[in-house]
């Protein structure tokens, strides 16, 4: 292997060396502790060490590095104490996640790692939005993210890198190609002959070096980093390396042909770097002897005052309680001045409200720039804050959800635009796995709020008038709101907003220009998590939210001779069970009613939660009246048939007679 060392002097060659020694001493004690049993699962990085260590080494300690799981000398390069990091892979209560996840699954902003979660690919997007905070910020950083060649068939690679052409945002996408994903070779991952010529599709510049020369990683990277600092754009990287060990310590490796080994084994990055700082008389043997056994005695010391450590207590409110980032709610009152405001304008207004007293937040979504968006709502918008913060975007939901947390996680605010809720199953990855569980992962916030224009009634089939709240209200650590009127839709997104926790905002699309009503002007907040009691009777009650709000009030409005309670919910996660159970208790029968299907619909929680609570004030069950099992069928007909509506009368007759 051949090191061009250029102008680096003797102590700086030295302490490089020591800095990816260290790595490959802490897993060779890995190692051991694994035979002996003592720790669990291990993915190595031995073999791959120049990667991980030249590049950080490259970048500024207030740059974002976003590694994956062999990226051990990520970690060590940026200076954690071992002690905190075993106390992290042994769920330690002092680890990054108390407990909470394994192995390199946290992020740390004292050290600005962004770890990554097991779905590999997500982690890509995320660069993109860090990266956009920094471009919009100008605060001339660059941002590295890293894949295995096995993520890059992940589409969430093409959308990251895609996005990140499009919008010019200073990444470097490494790719660690180390020739196996798992058990599958790269001849059976993909068809090109070399991973970085992908760039060429995506307009970007890629550069392969080899992945074992730290020197050569080094430079190359530095050298990268320099010039997409000045001027910004994305890289893809591509270094080649070869994966030593098994894909985990337990998975063996019978199924790689030895000459692979072998032939690696003589490109060892450690070995060879070693081999020639000895040439170049900066080590001899003596010298490599003791700074091998000064780190063998503090990695053991570190690794077993981490094993010392106590184990962390459970305490479930706690655990319930990081959830959600801490966020105090403070009620802005709306003003005296109102005017009469389409469902559709509200929302507008309280965007616009959002944007003008939040000047970090951006608002991202496919259309939504000069053309206003697909139902109009951010018409202006471009000409009124400018397209750095109302931001087109290619059609890539989960880059752009992935992006929103990158925001969030460099200090802004996002709010995604699904063109129709729908379009979510696209994003929902980024949404339940990266979006809710971060703060309970590693304590950052995701403040990103995701519009849905949800809903039917307006004949437009299976793909654009689901309901698919339930997918939402079911994942723990995401809020989800559900406004029914103008004047809630305005008050609420302005509270999504301000909410520093993922906040998923039901828009009905029924409702844009259907329904009107008197709007306050200006700044306000509704609290989410507080229901409105629309009607107070005494023979039944009607729980309910969105569409199926106005199909009660139609109903009931019709029937003066029903004396009902109806109780929009407005917020379904966290949801008001003291309007609830008040409502029960007022009435003794409940309809809950709601546009979804009937299985495993919101509506399944709240009778079960009143069937719990409130049984002793129940005179009849507990009745749902929700759409038919089946996908939303386009024809007028058959969709008024399938909704909920067309059933609330046979279902109030029903209660009333029990
Ligand atoms: C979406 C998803 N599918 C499958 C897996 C299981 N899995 C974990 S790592 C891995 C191989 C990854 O290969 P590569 O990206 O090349 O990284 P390497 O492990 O080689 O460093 C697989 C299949 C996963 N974590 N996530």
């Amino acid at each position: 292997m051949q090191f061009d060392r250029k102008d680096k002097d003797d102590a700086s060659l030295l302490a490089l060396y020591k800095i990816l020694l260290y790595p490959r001493m802490v897993e060779e004690k890995m190692l051991i502790l694994l035979r002996q049993g003592r720790i669990g699962k291990w993915f190595s990085g031995i073999g791959q060490e120049a990667i991980a260590v030249g590049s950080t080494l490259a970048m500024q300690s207030d740059e974002y590095i976003l590694p994956m799981h062999r990226n051990l000398g990520v970690f060590t390069s940026r200076n954690i104490p071992l002690k905190k990091l075993m106390a992290q892979w042994q769920g330690k209560i002092s680890g990054f996640t108390k407990g909470r996840d394994r192995s390199f699954h946290f992020g740390t902003q004292d050290y600005k790692i962004i770890g990554m979660i097991s779905h590999l690919g997500p982690q890509m997007a995320l660069a993109d939005g860090i990266a956009l905070a920094d471009l919009i910020a100008n605060r001339k950083n660059a941002t590295l993210v890293f894949t295995g060649e096995g993520a890059t068939s992940e589409g969430d690679f093409h959308e990251a890198i895609n996005v990140a052409s499009v919008w010019n945002l200073p990444v470097i996408f490494l790719i660690e190609n180390n020739g196996y994903g798992l058990s599958t070779p790269i001849n059976e991952q993909f068809n090109c002959e070399h991973l970085v010529d992908r760039a060429i599709g995506y307009g970007i510049e890629g550069i392969q070096l080899n992945g074992n020369n730290i020197l050569e990683v080094y430079d190359k990277i530095s050298e990268v980093a320099k010039s997409i600092r000045k001027n910004p754009r994305p890289v893809l990287i591509e270094c080649l390396t070869f994966r030593m060990r098994g894909h985990e310590e337990a998975s063996g490796t019978k199924y790689v042909p030895q000459h692979l080994f072998d032939t690696w084994e003589q490109k060892d990055p450690v070995k060879n770097f070693e081999k020639f700082l000895l040439s170049e008389n900066i080590l001899n043997e003596d010298l490599i002897a003791s700074i091998k056994s000064g780190f063998k005695s503090d990695i053991e010391q570190e690794v077993e005052a981490a094993f010392n450590e106590e184990e962390p207590i459970a305490n479930n409110s706690t655990e319930l309680d990081d959830m959600f980032a801490p966020h105090t709610y403070k009620e802005t009152l709306p003003s005296e001045n109102k005017t009469e405001k389409r469902y559709l304008d509200a929302i507008t207004e309280g965007l616009r409200e959002g944007m003008l007293h939040h000047d970090n937040l951006v608002i991202m979504g496919q259309d939504i720039a000069e053309y206003g968006g697909a139902f109009k709502i951010t018409e202006g918008f471009v000409a009124q804050f400018g397209k750095a913060r109302v931001r087109n975007t290619p059609i890539c939901e989960s880059a752009i959800v992935g992006a929103g947390l990158g925001l969030s996680i460099n200090g802004y605010k996002a709010v995604v635009e699904m063109q129709f809720a729908d379009f979510v199953t696209c994003g929902f990855n980024q949404i339940v796995n990266n979006l809710a569980k971060t703060h309970y992962r590693w304590g950052e916030k995701a403040d990103v709020v995701v519009r849905m224009p949800t809903g039917a009634g307006t004949g437009a089939g299976p793909f654009h008038s689901q309901s698919n709240e339930a997918w939402f209200t079911k994942t723990p650590g995401l809020k989800v709101v559900y406004p029914a009127f103008p004047y809630d839709a305005k008050g609420l997104l302005i509270a999504a907003i301000e909410d520093p926790n993922p906040v998923i905002y039901f828009e009905h699309k029924y409702l844009y220009r259907s329904l009107s009503g008197l709007v306050p002007d200006g700044y306000y907040t509704i609290e989410i998590g507080k229901a409105n009691v629309l009607k107070e009777g005494d023979q039944l009650s009607i729980i309910t939210y969105g569409l199926g709000v106005h199909w009660a009030l139609e109903y009931l409005n019709n029937h003066p001779e029903i004396s009902a309670t109806l109780v929009d919910l407005v917020s379904l996660q966290p949801w008001d069970k003291e309007a609830v159970a008040k409502a029960v208790k007022a009435t003794g029968r409940v309809i809950i009613l709601h546009e979804d299907t009937l299985s495993s619909g919101f509506g399944a929680e709240l009778s079960a939660w009143i069937s719990e609570n409130c049984f002793e004030y129940l005179d009849a069950p507990v009745m749902r009246c929700a759409s038919l099992d089946t996908a939303i069928p386009m024809s007028k007909v058959l969709e008024d048939s399938f909704l909920a509506k067309s059933r609330l009368k046979e279902t109030v007759s029903k209660l009333l007679a029990f």
